[in-house]
């Protein structure tokens, strides 16, 4: 870990075509330990990081990320909260109240925000927007992000490079629009949504005022990324329905509002691959691996691999297996069904019960079905990436059945390293099943007769067609690998950038918002026009 000083001069405030990129996200990429008195850095967990660890491979990256514990704390005393180079990445933290995050986090983004966008309400019960929803919303989610917006303005404000701002997912949705009204059209906004988008319907549960500063802050992006085509789409006709003066004249992708047309695309996330594959080389993973197949024996596998959240349908993938084995006794004494969860959010009362009970229905199959030479179940709760690649290696098949999903990495990590011409059985809600959904078994989240159906259309599969498919799957993610997704993102927005340059220096072109002073600030002229290559 080095101080920022010249470093951070040279690479904030750098004149010419080398963009900087910011991203913005509630977690950082790094968990920091204190070893022998030292703050030691460690690479975190999570969809997000995992996508997001090869790109500062080849470009400037600023990251700003919130302070989530006492290491972070220590972190930001330490370096004075100035920007600070960490494993090839400028890392900057916002340092809320303990309360306000709280409220950001634990009543807006997490519980209300999460929910609605994977529909997991129990509508006749919650949610209920009270006192407290109204209190969290004002002082917790707009104040923190306003301050991530606050932060990014101090780093970035005096940069003479072209800067792209990448804010991640649903925890920093007005984030845009704070930053507009602070740097004006100089730079380039760009959010990621994670999460599955949902149509207008959905949307209804938040109070209007709520909903319209959601929608009206993205619009002030320059284009929003979503997992899917059909992500996007909901987004534009959201604006549509809910704001008075948002219109999409007839484009699935775009929605103009104020003098600005924003695109709302689609940029599938991928996964790692080369990373990936030298994780399965590594002592650990080939250790982990010997020990399941010899757990395993000669038994099928099937696999899946979540995080303990109720949107992956943890239960309803239990219960099918279940009737899997009523339907078709012919695979009693012969399967596995092997569970990999990862704790997540287990301070949240929902997720606590949901992995009491699926403990639960766990136990009650295999109290109902187990012999002395066999139990069909098996749940391992806790955190191993090498543990589940391990796995993955070796399934015959992979259940990835979530109730809605915005991309799911399992699933693309799976057809990459199985060697067992393992068939996916797929949700048809899952963002994964538009690029892989031709080769697998789909199913409906809900359905879970027709999943046991699926399942044992996969154990009995014939070798050749388990072979095609899973051959066709494994081409189709390693020719879309990880850094695909970012570099798209950002050549998307170099490319904007070098129009506006254009239109601003072609003599008759009506004027560009962006000023002469600006324009110059951002490092973007006629003799420094970035180019998607840079
Ligand atoms: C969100 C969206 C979207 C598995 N076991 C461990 C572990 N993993 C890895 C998996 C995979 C990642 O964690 C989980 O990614 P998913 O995509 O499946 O799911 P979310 O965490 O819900 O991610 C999702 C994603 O963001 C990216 O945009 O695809 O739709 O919900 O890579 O293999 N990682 C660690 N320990 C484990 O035990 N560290």
């Amino acid at each position: 870990m080095t101080m920022a000083g010249d470093l951070l001069d040279d690479l904030l405030n750098t004149a010419g075509p080398r963009p900087l990129i910011v991203i913005a996200s509630n977690r950082g990429p790094f968990k920091f330990k204190e070893k022998d008195g030292e703050l030691v850095a460690e690479r975190g967990s999570g969809g997000l990081v995992t996508a997001l660890a090869a790109l500062a491979e080849q470009y400037d990256v600023l990251w700003v990320a919130a302070a989530l514990d006492k290491a972070d704390r220590a972190w930001i005393e330490q370096t004075g909260n100035k920007p600070t180079e960490v494993e090839n990445v400028l890392l900057r933290m916002v340092h809320p109240s303990r309360l306000r995050y709280d409220q950001y986090y634990n009543v807006i983004a997490n519980p209300l925000l999460w929910f609605i966008q994977h529909q997991l309400w129990d509508i006749p019960r919650a949610p209920s927007i009270t006192r407290e929803t109204w209190k969290a919303w004002t002082n917790g989610y707009v104040a923190i992000n306003k301050l991530f917006a606050d932060v990014i303005v101090d780093s970035v404000k005096d940069s003479r490079r072209p800067v792209i701002i990448f804010p991640q997912d649903y925890h920093l949705y007005l984030v845009p629009r704070f930053l507009r009204e602070c740097l004006g059209d100089r730079v380039q906004i760009q959010p990621f949504v994670h999460i599955p988008w949902p149509g207008p319907d959905a949307w209804r549960i938040l109070p209007e005022a709520i909903r319209s500063d959601i929608l009206v802050s993205l619009m002030a992006s320059d284009r929003i990324g979503f997992q899917t085509l059909h992500d996007a789409f909901n987004f534009v006709q959201c604006c549509r329905f809910y704001v008075p003066d948002a219109h999409s004249h007839g484009s699935r992708s775009s929605i103009n509002y104020k003098g600005r047309k924003v695109e709302a695309r689609a940029y599938p996330i991928s996964i790692d691959v080369d990373k990936i594959r030298s994780v399965l080389e590594e002592g650990e993973t080939r250790l982990l691996k010997s020990q399941m197949i010899n757990a395993i024996g000669d038994h099928r596998l099937i696999l899946r691999v979540d995080r303990i959240e109720p949107s992956k349908n943890i239960l309803r993938g239990l219960e099918a297996f279940r009737a899997l084995l009523e339907m078709y006794p012919e695979h009693r004494g012969r399967v596995h069904m092997m569970c990999l969860l990862v704790p997540s959010r287990m301070e949240v009362t929902e997720y606590t019960d949901y992995l009491r009970e699926i403990m639960a229905q766990a136990g009650m199959i295999n109290a109902e079905f187990s012999d002395q030479y066999w139990e069909p179940v098996r749940i391992l709760v806790g955190e191993s990436y090498p543990r589940a690649l391990a796995a993955m290696q070796l399934y015959d098949v992979l259940l990835v059945n979530p109730i809605a999903d915005g991309m799911n990495l399992v699933a693309k990590e799976g057809v990459l390293v199985n060697q067992r011409d393992g068939v996916l059985v797929l949700s048809e809600r899952a963002g994964v099943f538009y690029e892989l959904g031709d080769q697998a078994l789909v199913v409906s989240p809900f359905d879970i007769y027709s999943t046991a159906q699926a399942l044992h259309q996969a154990l009995t599969m014939p070798p050749e067609e388990r072979h095609e498919r899973a051959e066709a799957m494994r081409k189709q993610v390693e020719g879309a690998d990880v850094r695909q997704w970012f570099y798209r993102q950002v050549d998307d927005a170099l490319t904007a950038l070098n129009s506006q340059a254009r239109n601003s220096s072609t003599p008759g072109t009506p004027e560009s918002n962006m000023s002469e002073a600006s324009r110059t600030e951002a490092g973007v002229s006629s003799d420094s026009t970035p180019t998607a290559s840079a």
